[in-house]
C-alpha cells in the first residue's frame, strides 16, 4: 500500500495554477452574462485568485493572458501578487483577436502579419522577464476553413520559423509550451491540431519547448492518458490546461464531466514521476465560468484536481505491477478501481487541517463575505476576452 504520509506530503506540495480569465465575465458567442463584483483589472483578478489560494492552500500561481491582462507596470503586478502569497504563472499569448489574423498569425501567408504575430510573442517574453514567469504559453488559432485555401506544408514551415525566432529569445530558465487543438476557430485544417504536431515542433526547437495538453482539445474518445504517458516518457510534457467537456472545447470545470478520465490522467502522471518538481509539469486550469459563481467554481475545480490526485496517489503500484506481470487482467483493473472508488474527502479534510486550513474550502470562502464585499465595491467588471 502507498505510504499515507508520502501521499499527504505530495498533496500539500501540489501547486495548481488558476487562469486570470476565469475570474472575469465570459460567455459563449451568443451571450456574455455579467456577474456582480467581477474584477475590473488584473490587480483585482489577483485579489480573487488570492481568495482561492487562501481557501485551498494549493493555488499560488495565476496565469495571465496578454492583452487581456495588459498593465503599465508588470513588476507592480508581480509585487501585488507576492503581497497576497501568489506568483505570476504562464504568460498566454493572444494572436487570435485582431483583424489582421483573419487568415492566421505565425502561419499567415503575408510576412507582415507573421512579423506582427512574432513581435507579440517576443513582447510576451519581455513581460515574462518582468513578472518572473517561467512559461510562455502558445496557442495558435491558425488554420484554414476550406480545402485549397492555403498550402498546409508552407504553413508548417512559417510556423516553425516563427517559433524558432521566439525560442532563441527565451532566457536560460524560461520555456515555451505549445498547445494543440483539433479544431475551432479553423474548421478544415488547424496548423497545430494534435499532440504529435506540437511534439514534432518542440523536438526540433529544443529542451526549452514542451507540449501543453488542454483536456478539452481532442476528438471525442481520445485516450488522453496515453498522450500524457507518452509525453512524460519523452520528457516533453510541459503543462496541462485542465477543464472538462461534453462536446467540444466546453471549458467547464475540470472533473465535472468525467472525473474518471481526470483520475486516469493523473494516475499516469503519478506513476511516471510527473508530480516531482524537477519534471516541471505545470498544472493549470483553463476554464470559463459563464453561468456559475466564479470564485467558488475555481475553488471547486481545484478541489476536483486534488481529489483526483489523491486517488491517483493511492493506487497500490506494487500490487498493480504484480498483477500486470502475472497477466491478471481483472486483478490489475481492480487495483486501479479500488483507488478510484476510495472516498478521499476525509483524507483531504485532514490534510487541510494539518496545513492550518478550514477542512471545507467552499465553506471557508463563503464565510469571508468576499462576494458581498466585491459586489458592493466593484462596479463595471471586465470581460475575460471570449464571447464578445
Ligand atoms: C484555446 O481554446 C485556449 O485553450 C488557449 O489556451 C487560449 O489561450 C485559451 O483557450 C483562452 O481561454
Ligand atoms: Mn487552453
Ligand atoms: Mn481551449
Amino acid at each position: 500500500m502507498p505510504d499515507l504520509s508520502a501521499v499527504k506530503a505530495a498533496l500539500k506540495a501540489q501547486e495548481i495554477e488558476t487562469p486570470s480569465w476565469g475570474y472575469g465575465n465570459s460567455g459563449t458567442r451568443f451571450k456574455v452574462f455579467a456577474q456582480p463584483g467581477v474584477p475590473r483589472d488584473p490587480f483585482e483578478k489577483l485579489d480573487d485568485a488570492a481568495q482561492v489560494h487562501a481557501a485551498t492552500g494549493v493555488a499560488p500561481l495565476v496565469s495571465l493572458h496578454i492583452p487581456w491582462d495588459r498593465v503599465d507596470d508588470y513588476a507592480a503586478l508581480a509585487v501585488h501578487a507576492k503581497e497576497r502569497g501568489l506568483r505570476l504563472g504562464a504568460i498566454n499569448s493572444n494572436t487570435f483577436q485582431d483583424d489582421a489574423y483573419r487568415l492566421g498569425s505565425v502561419a499567415h501567408p503575408d510576412p507582415r502579419v507573421r512579423r506582427k504575430a512574432v513581435d507579440h510573442l517576443l513582447e510576451c517574453v519581455d513581460i515574462m522577464d518582468e513578472t518572473g514567469s517561467r512559461d510562455l504559453k502558445l496557442w495558435f488559432a491558425d488554420g484554414t476553413n476550406y480545402p485549397g485555401q492555403d498550402d498546409m506544408t508552407a504553413r508548417q514551415e512559417r510556423l516553425a520559423e516563427g517559433l524558432s525566432e521566439v525560442y532563441a529569445r527565451l532566457g536560460a530558465d524560461q520555456r515555451m509550451v505549445l498547445e494543440y487543438k483539433l479544431f475551432e476557430p479553423a474548421f478544415y485544417a488547424t496548423d497545430v491540431p494534435d499532440w504529435g504536431t506540437s511534439y514534432a515542433h518542440c523536438l526540433r526547437l529544443g529542451p526549452k519547448a514542451k507540449v501543453v495538453v488542454d483536456t478539452g482539445h481532442h476528438a471525442p474518445g481520445t485516450n488522453i492518458e496515453f498522450i500524457v504517458a507518452f509525453l512524460l516518457r519523452e520528457g516533453k510534457l510541459g503543462a496541462f490546461d485542465f477543464n472538462s467537456r461534453f462536446y467540444a472545447d466546453d471549458d467547464l470545470m475540470v472533473g465535472a464531466a468525467d472525473p474518471f478520465q481526470l483520475f486516469r490522467i493523473l494516475h499516469e502522471v503519478a506513476k511516471n514521476g510527473g508530480f516531482e518538481k524537477e519534471r516541471q509539469v505545470a498544472f493549470m486550469l483553463d476554464q470559463c465560468h459563464n453561468i456559475e459563481a466564479k470564485i467558488p467554481a475555481v475553488i471547486r475545480s481545484v478541489m476536483n484536481v486534488q481529489e483526483a490526485t489523491a486517488k491517483a496517489l493511492l493506487v497500490d503500484l506494487d500490487a498493480l505491477r504484480a498483477a500486470q506481470r502475472a497477466g491478471d487482467v481483472l486483478g490489475a483493473n481492480a487495483v486501479l478501481m479500488d483507488a478510484y472508488n476510495t472516498d478521499v474527502r476525509p483524507l483531504l479534510r485532514e490534510v487541510r487541517e494539518e496545513q492550518g486550513l478550514h477542512p471545507d474550502p467552499l465553506a471557508a470562502y463563503a464565510a469571508t463575505g468576499w462576494q458581498d464585499h466585491v459586489a458592493a465595491t466593484r462596479v463595471g467588471g471586465t470581460q475575460a476576452g471570449w464571447g464578445a
